[in-house]
C-alpha cells in the first residue's frame, strides 16, 4: 500500500470537507435527534459521510469504510484497510456554537491505525499523523508528550459523569477531580484528543465512545508517546463501543493505579 499516497488524498478531501462545511454556515441545517433529545444529526453530518464515502470508494474500492452516519460498510472485523470516519464529532457544538467539532479520519490497517486526522474547520487546523513519522499541525511538527504529575494537570471529562449516576463508578472519579489542576469539557472526543496530543490538556477520560471518535486521535496521541486505552487501561480494539483514557506517558499509569484501577467501567 502506498501509505503517502492515501495520506496525501485524505487530506486533501478533508480540506473539501472543510470548505463545504464552512459554506453550510451561510444557510439553515436540518436537524433531527437520534437516541434521545440531545444525540442530534445535521443534513451537513450526513452529506459530509457521502462525500468521503463516494470519493474513498472511486479511488480506493478495496478499502472499507466505517462511519458514524449509516451509510457506510458494516464491519464486523478490521482485517485488510479501514477508514474510520466521524464527518462531524461535536455536532452539538456545530449547531449551537459553529466551532468546537472538528472532522475525524483515522485509516487503519488490520487493527492498527497508519493514518489519523483531525481538522478543526473553524480554526483551519489541520492535525495529521502517520504511524512512525511523526504528527503535525498544518506544517508544524508537534512535539514529544512529558509527563507531569496530577497535581499540576488538566483533565478534560464531562462533568455530568461526576454527579450521581448509578451507571458508573463516579465517586472514583471525585478524588481525581480535586488533586487535577483543573478540569475541562470540549463536547468533541477528537478535539479533546487533539488537545492531549498538543499537551493543551493533559489527560482525557470518556465513558463511552464510538470507534469513529477515537480512531485518528489515538494514532495522535500515541504518535507523540501518549497512551490510549479504555479506563481500565485495556486496549482497545476500534470496533466495538468501549470507554477511553488518554493521558501523557507516566501519567496515564498513575491515574490508572492510584483513581481509575478499582472502577468497574
Ligand atoms: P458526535 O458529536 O460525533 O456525536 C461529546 O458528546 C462527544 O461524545 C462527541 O465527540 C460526540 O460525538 C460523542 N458521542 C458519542 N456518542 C454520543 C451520543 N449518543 N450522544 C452525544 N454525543 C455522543
Ligand atoms: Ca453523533
Ligand atoms: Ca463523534
Ligand atoms: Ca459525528
Amino acid at each position: 500500500m502506498n501509505w503517502e499516497e492515501v495520506y496525501t488524498s485524505a487530506k486533501q478531501w478533508v480540506i473539501e470537507a472543510g470548505e463545504i462545511i464552512r459554506a453550510s454556515f451561510k444557510r439553515t441545517l436540518t436537524i433531527r435527534t437520534k437516541s434521545n433529545p440531545n444525540d442530534l444529526v445535521t443534513d451537513i453530518d450526513q452529506q459530509i459521510e457521502q462525500f468521503f464515502i463516494s470519493k474513498i470508494r472511486e479511488r480506493y474500492p478495496e478499502h472499507k469504510i466505517m462511519g458514524e452516519e449509516g451509510f457506510a460498510d458494516r464491519i464486523e472485523q478490521l482485517d485488510g484497510i479501514v477508514w474510520l470516519i466521524d464527518p462531524i464529532d461535536g455536532t452539538m457544538n456545530f449547531i449551537h456554537q459553529q466551532r468546537n467539532f472538528a472532522i475525524s479520519i483515522g485509516i487503519y490497517e488490520h487493527g492498527i491505525g497508519k493514518v489519523g486526522i483531525i481538522y478543526d474547520v473553524v480554526h483551519d487546523e489541520l492535525y495529521h499523523a502517520v504511524r512512525g513519522n511523526g504528527a503535525y499541525l498544518n506544517d508544524q511538527p508537534l512535539q514529544p508528550l512529558k509527563e507531569r504529575a496530577v497535581k499540576e494537570s488538566i483533565i478534560a471529562l464531562n462533568a455530568t459523569w461526576v454527579m450521581e449516576n448509578h451507571r458508573i463508578n463516579h465517586q472514583l472519579l471525585i478524588p481525581l477531580v480535586r488533586d487535577a489542576r483543573g478540569t475541562r469539557s470540549y463536547g468533541s472526543a477528537a478535539l479533546e484528543l487533539v488537545y492531549v496530543a498538543t499537551g493543551r490538556v493533559d489527560a482525557y477520560l470518556s465513558m463511552r465512545l464510538s470507534p469513529w471518535d477515537v480512531a485518528a486521535g489515538a494514532v495522535l496521541v500515541e504518535e507523540l508517546g501518549g497512551v490510549v486505552t479504555n479506563l481500565k487501561g485495556e486496549k482497545l480494539d476500534f470496533i466495538s463501543r468501549n470507554s477511553l483514557f488518554a493521558a501523557k506517558p507516566g501519567l496515564h499509569q498513575v491515574i490508572l493505579e492510584k483513581y481509575l484501577k478499582k472502577g468497574n467501567w
